[in-house]
């Protein structure tokens, strides 16, 4: 072994001296002070000054608690509750045990850097109903959580629907099979930015329309590539037809639009309002003027039933033949409403949805399928690919001018453990973080106009269907004991947001 170590500083000194005598003999200058060696800079991928670094979570995935102070039930709860829904029959009963312990839980984000934080606010903790009287101890949990944020310097931003719609509306209504579950949603909506609005300046309406219509009134099918789908559900778990699919769909815009009236009448001077959705995602197979504007215009056709109506006020021609007799029932008030003006644009990042070329054919564009060996994260549904957080807020602002953009959520799961030294080293999530924000730093480069964007998740949490199997946090939680553990990629996130730059 020591015979070997010498042997290789020999070879070093004989190699310097090489150098050495050869310089002297030809009269240049040794590499490192040459004027023409290649000089490299350090890395610097800066973000726009005033960039939000933000993380967020959601009132059933974190918060427990799901019978006290008032509040009623959600169709989370009854879905969770029954027999075979859930993963390992787990439910969000304690979940992270959030409600109690917010306080640890914002020491903790302060701790790892972020600048912002998108909670959700739960409904029925509000309107035990759905509507009628409000419960005074719900709107105070949410009041001293932003309380907490404000103090420590955090910015709300709250989501005011993620999911857990009281039960009461899905018994008395079918939920948003009805218009009147889209006008209670605005009058809770109101009401929230009412009563929060003093200090919460940025409220989200309603998180991913496409997942939660149609994963919870009909299920969905969901490339992930060689030819290979999954059939996705969720709360309330109904089996619809097209025609009544597409009208929750509309249902689900109106309440949205519904909501963004009742917010700009009853909130506070100042409030913004926009929605999170997780748009399909479009990637140009090549980089060309033409592939480009075949991803463009299949984002707005694929598209069509949410984020398109929103942001155009109309659906697509197109949409409404393919869907033929299927095509929702509207009336042209209701498409105005549905695109109320918005102060921003959010999106839910994650994986490409389509990868498409041009085509001389009509629709313009041709999707081709995701190739079998396409790598992907922990998650089954995860593609992974870092070019869409390039493309989606691309696609926003060329298709529909935004002025204003939110990645309001991107991350993804690992199979994280604590090691030995107590650490978690999540070196798969550094690199779905790094690769992801360079492609969201190119945007803002190239003048997209993205003004923050939201980790999802602040911790490990309870993930719908695949319950706490799918760790997304940048915190770890031992859900026997509720003990929090940042992880490494929360100093990568710390570092990134310090710097607004890449980390
Ligand atoms: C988001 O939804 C949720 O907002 C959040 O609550 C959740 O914890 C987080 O992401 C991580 O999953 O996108 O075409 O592959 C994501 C839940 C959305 C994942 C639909 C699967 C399948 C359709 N799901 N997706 S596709």
């Amino acid at each position: 072994m020591s015979t070997h170590v010498t042997r290789r500083d020999a070879a070093k000194v004989a190699a310097a001296v090489t150098l050495a005598s050869s310089s002297a003999t030809v009269g240049v200058a040794q590499p490192a002070q040459s004027s023409d060696a290649r000089e490299v800079r350090p890395p610097r991928r800066e973000f726009p000054s005033g960039f939000y670094w933000g993380t967020g979570t959601s009132s059933y995935q974190i918060e427990g608690a799901w019978n006290e102070d008032g509040k009623g039930p959600s169709i989370w709860d009854t879905y969770a509750h029954t027999p075979g829904k859930i993963k390992n029959g787990d439910t969000g009963d304690v979940a992270n045990d959030h409600y109690h312990r917010y306080k640890e839980d914002v020491a903790l984000l302060k701790d790892i850097g972020a600048t912002a934080y998108r909670f959700s606010i739960g409904w029925p903790r509000i309107f035990p109903e759905g509507v009628g009287q409000a419960n005074p101890k719900g709107l105070d949990f949410y009041s001293r959580l932003v309380d907490e944020l404000k103090a420590v310097g955090i910015e709300p931003f709250a989501t005011l629907y993620h999911w857990d719609l009281p039960q009461t509306l899905q018994d008395k209504y079918g939920g948003w099979q009805s218009k009147d579950t889209a006008k209670a949603f605005a009058d809770y909506a109101g009401y929230m930015a009412e009563q929060l609005g003093d200090r919460v300046k940025h409220f989200f309406t309603i998180n991913e329309f496409r997942s939660f219509v149609e994963g919870g009134y009909q299920g969905f099918d969901v490339q992930v590539g060689g030819g290979k789908t999954l059939h996705l559900g969720g709360a309330p778990g109904l089996r619809l037809s097209n025609g009544e699919l597409n009208q929750v769909r509309h249902h689900a815009v109106l309440g949205h639009g519904l909501a963004v009236q009742a917010i700009r009448a009853r909130g506070w001077a100042g409030t913004k309002v926009g929605f999170a959705e997780n748009m399909r995602t479009v990637v140009p197979v090549m980089e060309t003027p033409e592939c480009i504007k075949a991803a463009e215009r299949a984002t707005r056709d694929l598209n069509a039933d949410f984020t398109t109506v929103m942001l155009e006020g109309r659906y697509t021609d197109d949409y409404l033949k393919r869907n033929g007799k299927d095509a929702p029932t509207f009336t042209d008030d209701e498409l105005k409403t549905i695109a109320s003006p918005l102060d921003f644009v959010g999106v839910n990042v994650y994986r490409p949805n389509s990868y498409v070329t041009p085509s001389d054919d009509p629709p313009g564009y041709r999707s081709i399928p995701i190739n079998a060996s396409h790598p992907k994260t922990q998650s089954e549904w995860h593609v992974f690919d870092p070019q869409c957080l390039y493309w989606a807020p691309h696609h926003v602002q060329s298709l529909w001018g935004a002025k204003s953009i939110f990645i309001t959520e991107n991350g993804c799961s690992a199979s994280d453990v604590v090691a030995d030294d107590g650490k978690v080293y999540d070196s798969d999530r550094i690199m779905f973080l790094r690769a992801y924000l360079t492609q969201l730093q190119r945007a803002t480069a190239d003048g997209v106009a993205v003004n923050g964007y939201f980790l999802w998740s602040a911790q490990d949490n309870f993930e719908w269907i695949y319950g706490y199997g799918n760790r997304f946090g940048l915190i770890y939680v031992d859900f026997q004991t509720q003990k929090r553990t940042p992880k490494l990629s929360a100093s990568f996130f710390r570092e990134t947001a310090r710097r607004n730059a890449v980390a």
